[in-house]
């Protein structure tokens, strides 16, 4: 009866794959499972719920918070929530797992884990670019700290596989945890 739901935590520098995986594990999960998912994009929630947040470490930590309450809400309702975002400090991954362990509800932590090189021959938006020649400073996995995740449920290494393999490992962890 009803859905069960979780949270997949996506977690990684800018430009590691965050909102492409989860928008095309959002794809596969609406379209051949008929499943309720929500995504929740740091990127996105800056422009609303965390517009008063900046780049400070007080600032990214909040973000996290925040984004972990709701998480904790949308997939309590039953939701498949997929969080992308930078999340750069372990502690603060680590209060948001325990906010869900506490509640009994399903987390995974995924770590995009991709070379900073490939992150700067991918550089979407530019803005490695702009880092390179000092424009942008305190740009997280550069100049700014990310805490790599030391146990995280699942790691995709994003430069080594296609989008679509990502998101079948993701598909078939949720699977195999009949979720
Ligand atoms: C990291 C920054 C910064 C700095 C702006 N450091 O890939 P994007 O460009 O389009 O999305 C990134 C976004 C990061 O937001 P998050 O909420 O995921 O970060 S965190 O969890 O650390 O709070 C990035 C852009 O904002 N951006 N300045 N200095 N990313």
């Amino acid at each position: 009866l009803g859905q069960k739901g979780a949270t997949l935590w996506m977690t990684g520098c800018s430009g590691a794959g965050k909102t492409t995986i989860a928008t095309a594990l959002e794809d596969i999960l609406v379209k051949n499972y008929g499943k309720h998912v929500y995504r929740l994009d740091g990127d996105n929630l800056r422009t609303g719920l965390n517009r008063d947040l900046g780049f400070s470490a007080f600032d990214r930590a909040e973000s996290v918070r925040r984004t972990g309450e709701l998480a904790t809400l949308f997939s309590d309702s039953g939701v498949i929530t997929l969080v992308g975002l930078i999340s750069p400090y372990r502690k603060d991954r680590d209060d948001v797992r325990k906010r869900h362990e506490d509640q009994g509800i399903p987390f995974y932590e995924v770590f995009l884990d991709v070379p900073v090189e490939e992150l700067f021959n991918r550089d979407p938006k530019g803005q490695y670019a702009r880092v390179k020649s000092g424009e942008l400073k305190h740009f997280t996995c550069i100049d700014d700290p990310y805490e790599e995740p030391l146990q995280p449920e699942i790691i995709l290494k994003t430069h080594e596989l296609k989008i679509e393999e990502s998101a079948s490992i993701l598909l078939r962890r949720l699977e195999r945890d009949g979720i």
